[in-house]
């Protein structure tokens, strides 16, 4: 799997998109995974860059920049040790950005790359005058160990972003798979990718697209918007239907004022399929009064698959895993996050020798 994907990224170096201003980072294992599946598609992104200390990261895509940051492996401990070895890069990461429009940074939250190296990312971007879009997979419910940082950093990449998109780990499964667990985020990858090309993508063909323009006015909004994605063989509605109740585990529904609805099938859906797929988000979402938009393209894959975007969330459940912010709630806290330079001090016994 892992030969072919590659195979079919060098492929696409001939057809890439240039001048569209748009550049990607993708930010540790998850963010440099997730973001070469993206390189094989055809999202309008000009330019790729692939951030990491881990060198196995970059070697995901064969193609693209590399940021590789010079590391101490036994001092990589924390989010904020990681931004101080990053320092170092800053440079190299402004020169990627020079005439940049939009920026994307995708990554994975909880670890300590990705959780460390995004804030720092949207950080630079923004003073660059780009506009910013974090693309985030939030950890498993299981990986108790990683909500912490994971909740942290979303709050502090919202503050730095024009946009958040979120994409919940545990509402790609329908149960936790006894396959390997890089098969099953290479599964949760391609579905990713392919949900966010088909948002993305300029009209095509019969196909009824977002593009990209829509794409960004529904997601810059305040608050989150949240991702989701449905595959079914039952009917369109159906498929609406169990990508809400994904979005309805993750957020209160009447909190949205955006959404947009992508269907794709083998035969493509029919007016009537759509018209009832948009009345039932606007019923379900937004206290009726969402803004709804759709597209519908036809697929070589069996069955249909709905991607549902929608935007303006103030809160989702990932508030909960940052406890300090729900204590501080709406008071003044100090805005910025912390770096660590892990300088090494002298000992005592050493000050007094000298
Ligand atoms: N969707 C997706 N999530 C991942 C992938 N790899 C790791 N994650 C999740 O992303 C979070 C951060 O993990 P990871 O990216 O390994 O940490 P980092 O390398 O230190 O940034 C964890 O909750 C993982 O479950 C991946 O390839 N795809
Ligand atoms: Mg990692």
């Amino acid at each position: 799997m892992r030969l072919n994907h590659s195979l079919s990224l060098l492929k696409e170096v001939r057809t890439r998109s240039t001048g569209t201003g748009i550049v990607a980072f993708g930010v540790g294992s998850a963010g440099c995974r997730i973001l070469s599946y993206l390189h094989c598609s055809n999202v309008p992104i000009e330019k790729f860059l692939y951030v990491s200390y881990d060198e196995q990261d970059l070697s995901y895509s064969p193609i693209g920049e590399k940021i590789l940051i010079k590391s101490d492996l036994h001092k990589m401990d924390s989010p904020s040790t990681i931004r101080g070895m990053a320092e170092s890069c800053k440079d190299q990461i402004r020169k990627n950005l020079v005439d940049s429009k939009y920026v994307f940074i995708v990554s994975g939250l909880g670890g300590n790359t990705g959780s460390g190296l995004s804030p720092f990312l949207a950080k630079i971007a923004k003073e660059s005058k780009a506009i910013v879009i974090s693309i985030v997979a939030m950890p498993f419910n299981f990986e108790k160990s990683k909500h912490f940082f994971a909740g942290v950093t979303l709050r502090q990449i919202r503050k730095l972003s024009d946009a958040v998109i979120i994409i919940d780990n545990d509402s790609l499964l329908e149960k936790a798979p006894k396959e390997p667990m890089l098969d099953v985020y290479a599964f949760i990858n391609k579905k990713i990718s392919t949900a966010i090309n088909k948002l993305m993508e300029s009209p095509q063909g019969k196909d009824v697209r977002i593009g990209f323009k829509k794409f960004i006015e529904t997601i810059n909004r305040e608050g989150y918007a949240i991702l989701t994605v449905c595959e079914t063989f039952e009917a369109t509605e159906q498929a609406v239907i169990g990508a809400s109740k994904s979005v309805h585990q993750i957020a209160e529904l009447n909190q949205a004022s955006s959404a947009i609805l992508f269907v794709s099938s083998h035969i493509g859906a029919s007016m009537e399929d759509v018209a009832a797929s948009v009345s039932k988000i606007s019923a379900l979402f937004g206290n009726g009064s969402i803004e709804v938009h759709y597209g519908i393209s036809k697929d070589d894959r069996q069955g249909l698959t709905a991607v549902l975007l929608t935007s303006g969330y103030k809160d989702t459940k990932f508030s909960d895993y940052d406890p300090i912010a729900k204590v501080l709630y709406n008071i003044e806290s100090d805005e910025d996050f912390d770096i660590s330079s892990r300088v090494e001090l002298p000992k005592i016994y050493d000050l007094e020798k000298s």
